[in-house]
């Protein structure tokens, strides 16, 4: 069942069968490599996980081996659950469902380059990461200083993921020629939408890396000022966590309902969701920025209203997404305001999975909200709070629907069953059982004011971290720790198994789960929907996301650019 929109035409060449193969191939790499970055990432969690419990395990001699400091381990973790994890699924991902969505032949030379290039950038920046030369935790502020190569590795891995986006708006605007005058099928158009977004948020990061820090460590600029690089760094680095939540929502949006056994809510609003995200992602970097210095307040509350703004669409998500899971239930019977809930089909690890990872986000979005108030802010700013909020949204909103898919996504790529379908449910079940622990003892620690990024359980620190008396949050934290190393052992057991098992099904056993809406957008422009009709020239919109944020950035960067301080690298551990 090939869920393709549109006929092929002579023009634009659909999928053939070795084309397909290929790109199926292709997709396993980018989700293999992925997990892999994930599994050693997240063996490194509970220890710091039981660092916030009270206990330091870095004395181990054993340990002391494989990483030389709490920050190494947590550089690490950062670096490959955050960025690798996520960058490498996501590109796979938002190949596959658009090409498949829209069942054009892309070019898979190019296709298979990026994701080689993408590899040599994260093996270029494992070196350093792994001798500890590059000890600058996973978003790298000045003066904290690590070896070039480092920067150039990470360079390189984002430039891929900047080619893959390319590829997919190529494509996009490819089928756009061959069909005029239709509507973006609407898988294409979250996932064109998410690819854009990325392309503005990506810039400031780009400027960050090529411009300051490279030259800086290696040496041919006396020094880089902090505050210019943290505000570069922003513009990239609050719409990256979109870049990590938008492909959740893809899913959430187009494969659940049918999961779930029911239908979309409405492709109208699904679009409109994503051209939200589209304009407002990038604009709201400040929010990070609240305690910086000569940053005007006025422009910090600016981005304060334009983040409440981008949290819009994901109401906005929230609702449909109730409404396509209660259509389901009902669908199976279910009654009553709340009972509709049990008749779900929780027997099913991938639905699960992706369920339970929406429970987490009310919260992680609730902790936003939070977060972004720039009353509440110096409250939790770099306390334990910060990492308790992330956690339970690219920790489990995000990680766990990527757990979810892949139970679905394996057998649909290589025609293999999954391996033990009841541990991979269990494994869900330990995960998000293990996030909302690990968040309840995080915020409530960084409430009582234990800062983030601490050391807290070594000798130095311990005996003000005793005197806090939080015998209940830490143990709580500790014992979380330990759920998701039971959770992750559950969830590799089931890929492996999966993965490296020789029986081959029918490989059209598994299609992609493809919902119906209730309210579809139609397939020709002219009789659409004003809302169809205005959210479809994407290009369009990017070019107001560009605008928007050159207005609200020019402002404030401009006086550190007139105003800049070159401050030497420092070394610190
Ligand atoms: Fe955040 C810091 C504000 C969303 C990730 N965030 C971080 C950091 C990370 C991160 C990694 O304003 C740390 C960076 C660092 O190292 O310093 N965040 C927000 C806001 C949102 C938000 C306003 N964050 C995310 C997402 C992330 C993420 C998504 C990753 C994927 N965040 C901040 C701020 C800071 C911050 C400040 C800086 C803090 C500081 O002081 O340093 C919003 O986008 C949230 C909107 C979300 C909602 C929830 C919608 C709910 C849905 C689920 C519905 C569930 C259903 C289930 C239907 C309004 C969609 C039904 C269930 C049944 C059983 C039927
Ligand atoms: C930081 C634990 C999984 C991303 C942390 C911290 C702890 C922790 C305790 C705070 C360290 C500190 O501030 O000193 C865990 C545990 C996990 C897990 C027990 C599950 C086994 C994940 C996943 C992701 C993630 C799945 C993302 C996909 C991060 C990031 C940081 C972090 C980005 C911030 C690093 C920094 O401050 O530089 N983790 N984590 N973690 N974690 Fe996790
Ligand atoms: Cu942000």
């Amino acid at each position: 069942a090939l869920p393709s929109q549109s006929a092929p035409s002579a023009a634009l060449p659909g999928l053939d069968a070795a084309t397909l193969s290929s790109l199926k191939k292709l997709t396993q790499y980018y989700a293999v490599t992925a997990f892999v970055a994930l599994m050693i990432g997240v063996l490194l969690g509970p220890l710091q996980a039981l660092n916030y419990g009270g206990i330091n395990v870095y004395d181990y001699p054993l340990l002391k081996v494989l990483i030389k400091s709490y920050y190494q381990g947590l550089t690490l973790h950062g670096v490959l659950n955050a960025l690798v994890f996520t960058q490498f699924f996501i590109s796979g991902w938002m190949l596959y469902l658009p090409v498949r969505d829209l069942n054009v032949r892309p070019n898979m030379r190019f296709a298979w380059f990026t994701y080689l290039m993408m590899t040599a950038g994260l093996l270029t920046a494992a070196v350093p990461l792994l001798t500890n030369d590059a000890t600058v935790l996973y978003t790298f502020y000045p003066p904290l200083e690590g070896s070039p190569v480092f920067y150039i590795g990470a360079a390189v891995m984002v430039a891929a993921s900047l080619l893959v986006a390319g590829q997919v708006v190529w494509l996009w605007l490819a089928w756009k020629r061959a069909h005029p005058g239709r509507v973006t099928p609407v898988v294409t158009y979250m996932s064109v939408a998410t690819w854009l977004m990325w392309v503005v948020a990506a810039l400031g990061l780009v400027i960050e890396v090529v411009v300051l820090l490279i030259p800086w460590s290696l040496g041919l600029t006396r020094g880089v000022d902090p505050l210019l690089a943290r505000t570069l760094f922003w513009w990239t680095g609050h719409p990256i966590v979109y870049f990590w939540l938008l492909p959740a929502y893809i899913s959430w949006y187009a494969f659940l309902p049918r999961q779930a056994g029911g239908r979309m809510a409405s492709e109208g609003l699904t679009r409109l969701a994503f051209a939200m995200f589209l304009v407002f992602s990038v604009p709201v970097g400040l929010h990070h920025q609240y305690a910086d210095p000569n940053v005007q307040n006025s422009w910090k509350i600016i981005h304060m209203f334009l983040t409440f703004l981008v949290a819009v669409p994901s109401l906005l998500t929230a609702f449909s997404a109730a409404a396509s899971l209660e259509d389901a239930a009902r669908a199976r019977g279910g009654r009553g305001l709340i009972g509709w809930v049990r008749r779900l089909p929780w027997g099913n690890a991938s639905m699960t999975a992706q369920v339970l990872a929406m429970v987490s986000f009310i919260f992680g979005g609730a902790g936003g909200i939070v977060n972004a108030s720039m009353a509440f802010s110096p409250v939790v700013h770099n306390t334990a709070w910060i990492p308790g909020h992330f956690h339970i949204t690219v920790g489990t909103a995000t990680t766990l629907t990527f757990m979810g898919v892949m139970f679905w996504l394996v057998p649909h790529l290589t025609g293999k069953r999954l391996a033990s379908p009841r541990t991979a449910l269990a494994s869900v079940w330990w995960w998000f059982t293990g996030m909302m622990l690990f968040a309840l003892g995080m915020h409530w620690q960084g409430l009582a004011g234990v800062p983030r990024r601490a050391q807290v359980s070594a000798s130095a620190q311990q005996a003000v971290y005793d005197a806090m008396h939080l015998g209940l949050p830490k143990a709580i934290t500790a014992a979380s720790g330990i759920v998701l190393f039971v959770a992750a052992i559950l969830f590799y057991t089931v890929l492996w198994r999966t993965l490296l098992s020789r029986r081959v099904d029918d490989p059209e056993r598994t299609p992609i789960p493809t919902s119906e809406a209730i309210s579809p957008a139609g397939e020709v422009l002219a009789d659409a929907s004003p809302l169809v009709r205005r959210t479809e020239p994407l290009l369009a919109l990017t070019f107001a996301a560009l605008v928007l944020v050159i207005l609200v950035y020019g402002p404030v960067i401009a006086p550190m650019l007139t105003n800049y301080q070159f401050i030497p690298g420092q070394r610190l551990w």
